[in-house]
């Protein structure tokens, strides 16, 4: 194409992706992508992350991709790892494991162990969406309790999902990785320095990223940002950063701390909450957890 014709945008992520507009996950990766830079191998689990970025035959991808089960991109990554030494290329390009909640925190966890275990020198990248969306918003171990999804509808007899969220940076934890942690792209310098932190650490790096999805959360585009701001500053979504195992830097709650219930009304997954008493007693549970967590992370 002319240079005349180029849209003036550059990005290891080019725009011509089919994410939905207000998707968090893509804003997520892009900034990943693009700190990690040129000399970085994609390997892929299925979800969003993969179907809006590599329909056959086109790919958005300005950077080598893998995809290959849902199960096992960490173990294609410690193939890739081989081959990296086997050139003497292991110092220069950066291996980067990429997938959704579904993929972390279900589908990948046996593989995801085995690497983690092993000590890949691959970041793990966990776009937290909390729920398998691709598929039609599905519940996976990262929904939240109460949180409408299509196997978890609230109704006269459930206030929609029954469990808690799953502890996922905990797990990676006990796999003594040297860094672990969340952020939410409502912080996005924070997430940013983040990866660039994670690039220096050698070893298996986990970080989860909370990621607005605009029909799973059935919200507004424009609160995109707004969503996981609250999450955050309520306490219910810690933001945390652990290095060779020790808590490293938490993201503090506002003194003037929003409510849950700030976070939950400008979704339609948490509709049903505030229609009924029994409703309004979940959502003092859900600020149960928030206030657990304030305590637990000290965030105030
Ligand atoms: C073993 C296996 N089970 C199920 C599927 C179907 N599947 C493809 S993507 C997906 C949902 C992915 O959810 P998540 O990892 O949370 O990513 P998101 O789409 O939410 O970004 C599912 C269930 C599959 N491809 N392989
Ligand atoms: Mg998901």
């Amino acid at each position: 194409m002319s240079k005349k014709y180029t849209m003036p945008f550059s990005s290891l992520l080019s725009p011509g992706h089919t994410a939905c507009a207000g998707c968090g996950m893509i804003l997520a990766m892009r900034h990943a992508l693009d700190i990690l830079g040129r000399d970085t191998i994609i390997c892929g689990a299925t979800g969003c992350s993969e179907v809006t970025t590599t329909k056959y035959p086109t790919s958005a991808f300005n950077l080598p991709y893998i995809h290959s089960l849902f199960e096992n991109p960490s173990s294609v990554a410690s193939g890739v790892l081989a081959m990296l030494n086997r050139k003497n290329l292991a110092d220069k390009v950066n291996v980067l494991v990429h997938g959704g909640d579904g993929f972390f925190f279900d589908i990948g966890v046996a593989l995801n162990s085995g690497a983690w275990h092993r000590g890949d020198n691959v970041l793990y990248l966990c776009y937290d969406n909390e729920a398998y969306m691709n598929t039609g918003i599905q519940a996976s171990s990262s929904t939240q309790l109460d949180t409408y999804t299509m196997t978890s509808p609230a109704g006269k007899k459930s206030s929609g999902y029954q469990r808690l969220k799953k502890d996922m940076p905990a797990i990676a934890l006990a796999h003594r990785l040297p860094y672990v942690a969340t952020a939410t792209i409502g912080n996005l310098a924070d997430f940013d320095a983040k990866i660039k932190k994670a690039t220096s650490i050698n070893g298996p790096k986990y970080i989860q990223v909370y990621s607005t999805c605009v029909p799973g959360w059935n919200c507004a585009e424009c609160n995109t940002i707004k969503i996981p701001q609250l999450a955050q500053q309520s306490g219910l979504y810690p933001v945390v950063e652990y290095i060779d195992g020790k808590l490293a830097s938490v993201m503090k709650v506002p003194k003037d701390t929003p409510k849950v219930s700030e976070f939950l009304k400008l979704q339609g997954r948490y509709r049903h909450l505030f229609k009924d008493a029994k409703g309004r007693s979940q959502i003092r549970k859900l600020q149960e957890l928030a206030n657990d967590n304030i305590i637990k992370y000290k965030l105030k």
